[in-house]
Parts: structure tokens; C-alpha cells; sequence
């Protein structure tokens, strides 16, 4: 019997394209042996629609928007229309597993996983904790700090304690982190709003910029060093990629090179010790554990100057196409793309068993 795996992708969200691109090079390496693919759609607007089974990979991400054969749906009608009862006609369209490829509010922020927990629906990637967990770079590090995880310094403000002292704020920026350092929305898994701050002028600047993206704000010490990366894939007992290198081509890897200049180059694997390359491993893993993940995350590190390993973040839903750095660290590991995905589906489908395990009533 095929695995009928529903692929949920677009989403309210700045990074709809990505989206698309990403469930077009999903569904091309699928194997239709193995997986009957059902589309489900979210658009700009927010609005859910489902699309009729895939028999061939699409050409056009245009496609996939299933302007022709998509019937708009309720997310909370989804119990029914994805995973119709017995007595329904589509009872064969009930949905196995679902792969879902969204950013952002609403998707990476642990609301979609919880629909589909609710939904007792097994679904790929990391669950209700770990996915609200990672979109709070602020709740994310003060779990990495609880863990022992080294990682730069940071303070935190929300804009009501910011307008009523802002100097206060910039005065404690300066006395316990310093120049240079970042400000950032705490709750944007892309880079936008960041600023590298060098003055007083420039953080004044920096925290306007980053309150209007967010209503709390994180402010980290500046650290020098190199940018690896490496991908964690797993349950309860996750296993690393090789380490890979980033090296940025502008200042800092902000959102525009990051995502559409190609400005950054990859090394894969990093040219880093052995020694280091286990530490960094090491830290991986426990940032995994310690936020509770399963499936895959992605892992940010600085390498600094004297062989340091400093945490930057994780990632619970990284970039993946063929050419984003957590499938390039798989395929280095000996990992193919579409072993990557079918991995990540069979680990979906072993979590959702191990639920059902537990004893709910007492
Ligand atoms: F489902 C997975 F495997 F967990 C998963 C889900 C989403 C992996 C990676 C992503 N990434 C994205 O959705 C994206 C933000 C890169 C594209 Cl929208």
C-alpha cells in the first residue's frame, strides 16, 4: 500500500514562494511507488484548499496555487474533508501523513502543528513545543542557557518597557553586552528587522526598525567568528550531518542575501578539525534534547578564533530545496534528497506510534 501523504504548503506568510519551491522540489523527488502525493494549498489570504492526488511533478509553482482543481476547505473542517469517516465517499482520500511547508506565523510557530495534533494526524517535523519554542529566539535561548549551552549574551525588551525608558534599555545594552551588537525581532524566523549596531544612534535606530516587526525584541552580543552549520535528523536518538560552512559575502547574512542574492557560499564539509567537528556535533544534539525536537533541526553555531563552539540558533523548519544547506550536509552524510524525505516521513509515522502509546486517562 502506498504512504498517501498530504503535502501542505503556501501559508500567510512572506515566505509563500519559498514555500512553493520547496513543495515542488519535494514533490519531484518523491517516489510515486512509494507515495500518493495529495496537495493542500494556503493562500495569501489565508484561505485552504485542496487539490486532487499528483500523478507527475509539476513544472510551474503556479500549479500547485490549484486555482483549477482546488476546493477551498476549513482547517477545522480538515477532520472531515482530509480524513473522511467511514460512511464517506473518499474514505480512500483519508491522508496518512502530512508534510507540512510553511514559515512563519501561522506554520513554523507550532499553530499548524497543533491542528494536526488535534487532528491525531501524524505529520512531519518537530511538534507544538519545539516549533513555538524555536520561533521565541528569547524562550529559545533561555532554554539553551538552562541546558549549559554556551551562546552569546543577550537582553530582551518589549516595546512597553521600551517606550517608557528607552535610554535605560540602551544603557544596559552597553554596560552588559557592548559594541557591536544585534537587535532583532524575537519571534521572526527570517532575517528581517535585524540591525548590527556600532553607537547609540545606530541601536536607537535598531530598535525602532525591530519594533515594528515584533512587540518583544532580543538583543545579543556580537561574536566573531565562523558560520557553521550542521543538520540534526531523528527522534530520540538523533544522529548529525557532516559540518558545513557558510561564508557570508555581505556584512552579516541578513535576509536578502540569505535569500535571494546567492550571495553566501557553502562549504561542505566546513574545513574545521575533527575535534571541533564532534563538538559542534555534541552541542547539536543537546540543543535537539533540549528543546524537545523530533524530525530534523538545523543547528547555528560560531566558531570563533580560539576554537570556541558558540551557539547561534536552530532551526525547526530550515530551507530545503535540493540546494539549501541542510539537505546539501545530508548529501555530503551520504543522505540522497529523497532518502532525506522519506526518512523524515517514516519518523513522523514512528512518533505518531509512540503517542499512541501513552495513557492518556487515569
Ligand atoms: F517537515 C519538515 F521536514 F519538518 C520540514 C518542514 C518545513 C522541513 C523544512 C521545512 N521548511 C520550510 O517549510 C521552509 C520554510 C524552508 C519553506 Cl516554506
Amino acid at each position: 500500500m502506498k504512504i498517501k501523504l498530504g503535502l501542505l504548503y503556501g501559508g500567510k506568510s512572506a515566505e509563500h514562494k519559498v514555500s512553493l519551491q520547496t513543495a515542488r522540489a519535494v514533490i519531484k523527488a518523491l517516489d510515486l511507488s512509494k507515495f500518493e502525493i495529495h496537495p493542500i494549498y494556503i493562500s495569501e489570504n489565508g484561505e485552504w484548499k485542496r487539490g486532487n492526488q499528483l500523478l507527475a511533478p509539476v513544472e510551474e509553482v503556479e500549479t500547485l496555487k490549484l486555482k483549477e482543481n482546488g476546493d477551498i476547505v476549513s482547517p477545522v473542517a480538515l477532520n472531515h474533508e482530509l480524513f473522511p469517516t467511514e460512511s464517506s465517499e473518499q474514505k480512500n482520500d483519508r491522508i496518512d501523513v502530512i508534510f507540512p511547508l510553511l514559515h512563519g506565523p501561522n506554520g513554523e510557530d507550532g499553530t499548524v502543528q497543533g491542528l494536526l495534533e488535534l487532528m491525531n494526524i501524524p505529520y512531519v517535523g518537530n511538534g507544538v513545543l519545539a516549533s513555538a519554542a524555536g520561533m521565541d529566539k528569547v524562550v529559545m535561548k533561555n532554554i539553551f542557557a538552562q541546558a549549559g549551552i554556551m551562546q552569546a549574551r543577550y537582553v530582551s525588551y518589549i516595546r512597553s518597557e521600551w517606550e517608557k525608558a528607552s535610554e535605560l534599555a540602551y544603557e544596559k545594552v552597553e554596560s552588559e553586552l557592548g559594541y557591536p551588537c544585534f537587535v532583532k525581532p524575537a519571534n521572526l524566523g527570517s532575517s528581517v528587522g535585524i540591525s548590527k549596531c556600532h553607537d547609540r544612534q545606530s541601536l536607537d535606530a535598531a530598535f525602532k526598525e525591530a519594533f515594528t516587526y515584533d512587540r518583544k525584541i532580543i538583543v545579543e552580543e556580537g561574536i566573531i567568528g565562523r558560520e557553521v552549520e550542521v543538520g540534526v535528523l531523528g527522534n530520540d536518538e538523533p544522529t548529525c550531518s557532516v559540518v558545513g560552512e557558510i561564508i557570508p559575502k555581505t556584512d552579516f547574512y541578513d535576509y536578502k542575501a540569505k535569500y535571494e542574492d546567492g550571495n553566501t557560499g557553502l562549504v561542505i564539509p566546513a574545513e574545521i578539525t575533527e575535534e571541533e567537528s564532534d563538538r559542534i556535533k555534541a552541542e547539536a544534539i543537546k540543543a535537539f534534547k533540549a528543546l524537545d525536537c523530533s524530525g530534523l533541526v538545523r543547528a547555528d553555531f560560531f566558531l570563533t578564533q580560539n576554537s570556541e563552539v558558540i551557539m547561534n540558533e536552530v532551526n525547526t523548519m530550515p530551507g530545503f530545496t535540493p540546494f539549501s544547506m541542510f539537505p546539501l550536509l545530508w548529501q555530503e552524510a551520504g543522505v540522497s534528497y529523497p532518502q532525506l524525505i522519506e526518512t523524515l516521513v517514516n519518523l513522523a509515522i514512528e512518533r505518531h506510534q509512540e503517542k499512541q502509546k501513552i495513557k492518556y486517562t487515569f
